[in-house]
């Protein structure tokens, strides 16, 4: 099946509308606090309960800045400093500069060490400022739409639209290079090195991108508007690919190293330093108490990984009184009966989506005449299911919901280690009475 024949097959996602008017709401909590495109709620009718055709969501498709769920570590927090202290930390777009410089130690796995034409350092006044950063993203523009996921939290943190220069266009300042194997960058720990957080890349995955690939980038827009200091502004790494980690918020260094290995701070930490997001379905949270026999509407989000997404199914299992809930055993997945959930189809206006000024032909990911996207749901971006529960008896109730890539493997395979990222497969708990 090609990419475009399933987009145009994605049924629409239940409306807000469908939501406010039934009586039984799942997803009505985390619904009502988000701040989606208001829709009044209409009179509650059987033909509204079955109204899906207009395109609301239960998420908004890009999160606000100040909504993404926050990982970061620093004592204090870079983005709680203030004033002064932000100018002596290089965190405003006047006072920002990124260093480029290269690693000089030697070791058994580094005989001789990395070499490159031109260095960009503060001391001599050669570091590259936020101007000149703007000025290459005028010329070498890239902008992506990422979900932003930690490896080690089982639910998405948020999505952006992030704009900035690719990080081959940034090295190429530096000239020739020599024995650069790898590319390790850190941002702003408070001059304290036991709180640096750091990441890398391989020279390859830095300087070449296949094409229609995604580059990683130095970006400095979020969601059209200069990234927040919480959000790791006014510079952050955003590796497409990659679990939140690689990302690295307040980027102030980079070191060309001719060290083979990773040295990130989360390959210390026992994760795979190379994972690639992970195809995923999460379940929105929702009210623990269900009325019977009314419509009860599910929803979440999917995350398009590395390997693609086909569909999300949900399996909704009668908990008799006698009965233990099961464990996720494969018996239980043999036994279990899918039903396919409805995915969010692309939005038919972008418009309304995408901060002013931006149209989807600029964005990787879509086709640069038509503006379609090439993929549904964009490579590395989540998109929201939908199901729609019905005529359910009292009783003890489990839903799982899950996601199956699009060589067919199931979640949670082919990953058994959550070390690559954690995605076993959400259940949830309810009561109809
Ligand atoms: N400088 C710095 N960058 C960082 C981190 C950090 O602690 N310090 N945490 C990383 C991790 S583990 C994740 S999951 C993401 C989270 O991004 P967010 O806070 O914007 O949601 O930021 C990454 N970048
Ligand atoms: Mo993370």
């Amino acid at each position: 099946m090609t990419n475009d024949t399933k987009a145009s097959e994605a049924a629409p996602i239940i409306t807000r509308r469908s939501f406010v008017a039934t009586t039984s709401v799942i997803g009505a909590t985390a619904l009502s606090a988000v701040s989606s495109p208001a829709t009044e709620p209409t009179q509650t009718t059987e033909s509204n309960l079955n109204d899906v055709s207009s395109e609301v969501r239960s998420h908004p498709f890009l999160t606000d800045a100040d909504d993404f769920r926050d990982v970061s570590r620093g004592n204090p927090k870079p983005f709680t400093l203030q004033g002064e202290q932000l100018v002596e930390a290089r965190l405003t777009p006047e006072t920002w500069r990124l260093e480029i410089v290269t690693d000089q130690t030697l070791s058994e796995a580094v005989k001789r060490p990395a070499k490159i034409a031109r260095s960009l350092k503060i001391d001599d006044g050669t570091a590259l400022t936020f101007e000149a950063l703007q000025e290459l993203g005028n010329e070498h523009s890239v902008k992506f739409i990422k979900a932003m996921q930690c490896l080690n939290i089982p639910s998405p943190l948020g999505q952006g639209l992030w704009e900035g220069v690719p990080l081959r266009e940034v090295l190429r300042l530096c000239g020739a290079m020599e024995d650069v194997r790898r590319v390790y960058y850190w941002g702003f720990h408070n001059n304290d090195p036991k709180q640096m957080f750091r990441s890398s890349l391989s020279y390859t995955q830095a300087m070449e991108t296949a094409p229609s690939e995604l580059p990683p980038f130095i970006a400095f827009k979020l969601n059209g508007e200069p990234i927040p200091l919480i959000r790791g502004g006014p510079v952050r790494m955003i590796i497409p690919w990659a679990h939140g980690f690689k990302s690295i918020k307040w980027l102030q260094r980079i070191v060309l190293t001719n060290d083979y290995r990773a040295n990130d701070t989360y390959a210390e930490q026992n994760n795979d330093p190379e994972s690639h997001l992970k195809t995923a379905a999460y379940i929105d949270t929702f009210p623990e108490q269900q009325p019977a026999h009314k419509v009860v509407f599910v929803s979440g989000l999917a995350i398009s990984g590395l390997s693609g997404l086909e569909r999300v199914e949900y399996w909704l299992r009668r908990i008799a009184p006698d009965e233990v809930p099961v464990t996720d055993d494969p018996s239980t997945w043999t036994n279990a009966k899918w039903q396919e959930c409805r995915l969010e189809a692309p939005p038919k206006n972008w418009s309304g989506i995408l901060p002013a000024g931006v149209s989807p032909q600029q964005i990787c990911g879509f086709d640069s005449t038509t503006g379609l996207p090439r993929q549904w749901p964009l490579r590395y971006s989540m998109i929201a299911w939908s199901a729609k529960l019905e005529g359910l008896a009292s009783g003890k109730y489990e839903l799982r919901v899950r996601a199956i890539d699009e060589n067919g493997f199931a979640q949670p395979e082919p990953r058994s280690i959550l070390k690559t990222g954690r995605n076993a497969i959400e259940v949830k708990r309810f009561d109809v009475q």
